[in-house]
């Protein structure tokens, strides 16, 4: 197994979210010992704390729907940057915080990926698309909007900040998905986004879906960023988070997913998104996405040692 410099950032983002929580998302995977397993596997570990956002400018948009533009700008712009220098420097995971992060991380780590000459490619793990421009969110809550922003899709020009390497939409591959909205739908096929609903998971099973998508990587040379929302699973697994949709992803199949990547050696960053420790039971959303990150870095099903009292 060849070990990784980890470097944590906590991104404690809720603004992008209808509600509150998503601030104690870092600390909650801190207490439920994310460094430690990362450790335990053999990779050093760097916890660089908590970004903060850059400063704010007031931004009106005639979307009245809108929620906190200025506020999720400004963390965009903060972690574009921080995400394009640590994508040199080791194996990011970013602690979020809501998804509209991935604003940030997907156009740094884009920048960085088009600096060295190979393709990026994005495994999107969610319930949800957010697939969204700052013109068709209907709910204003900007979580739901930035696959939208990194593929440049027109209407953030003068909000978010300028893309250097936008996201090939070709390049993106979505599993689990099953909350769609009806602007999105039509927007992603255009795209040619390739959106395994949890239909084709229940059809197919995860195995085959996400081997053809890393085929598909390593013949380009890919880098591939994996964004990890907590909606991705299955409620009565992981009730920490805001946004839960019946009939998501087992424990095996996100354990599969996890497990095939880390054969595969291509994941290169990582976004841990939506948890919402107001929300959680007991720490349990915290400890399963802590046990998935185990699994894509390397730990076996047949190294798990017998434990008490886990789910
Ligand atoms: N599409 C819906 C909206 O725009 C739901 C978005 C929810 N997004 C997240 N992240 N929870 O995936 O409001
Ligand atoms: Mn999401
Ligand atoms: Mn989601």
């Amino acid at each position: 197994m060849t070990s990784k410099h980890c470097i944590l950032l906590g991104v404690p983002l809720q603004e992008g979210t209808g509600r509150l929580g998503c601030d104690m998302g870092p600390g909650g995977f801190r207490a439920a010992g994310l460094a430690g397993a990362l450790q335990e596997l053999g990779h050093s570990v760097e916890d660089r704390g908590n970004l903060a956002p850059a400063p704010q400018r007031p931004l009106g948009h005639p979307n009245q729907a809108i929620k906190h533009l200025p506020e999720v700008v400004a963390w965009t712009e903060a972690l574009a940057e921080a995400s394009y220098r640590l994508g040199a420097e080791g194996m990011p995971i970013i602690l979020g915080g809501d998804h509209g992060l991935a604003a940030g991380t997907l156009s740094g780590f884009s920048r960085r990926a088009a600096e060295t000459g190979r393709p990026f490619f994005v495994l999107w793990l969610d319930a949800h698309p957010d697939f969204h421009t700052l013109d068709s969110t209907v709910s204003g809550n900007l979580h739901g909007c930035p696959v939208a922003y990194a593929t440049g899709r027109p209407g953030f020009e003068g909000y978010f900040p300028p893309l250097a390497a936008p996201v090939n939409p070709e390049n993106i591959c979505m599993i689990g998905i099953r909350s769609v909205d009806p602007a999105e739908r039509t927007a992603l096929t255009a795209a040619g986004v390739t959106v395994h609903d949890m239909r084709a998971i229940d059809e197919h099973g995860v195995g085959p879906l996400l081997q053809a998508f890393l085929k598909r990587v390593a013949e380009a040379n890919g880098v591939l960023h994996v964004s990890l929302d907590v909606d991705f699973l299955d409620p009565g697994i992981a009730p920490g988070v805001g946004t839960t949709v019946p009939g998501g992803a087992t424990f095996r199949e996100a354990h599969l997913i996890m497990e095939m990547l880390h054969d595969s050696g291509l994941a290169t960053s990582l976004d841990l998104v939506e948890l919402n420790p107001f929300l959680d039971e007991r720490g349990r959303t915290a400890l399963l996405m802590v046990d998935l990150v185990a699994s894509l870095m390397g730990r076996r099903v047949m190294d798990r040692p017998t434990r008490a009292g886990t789910a």
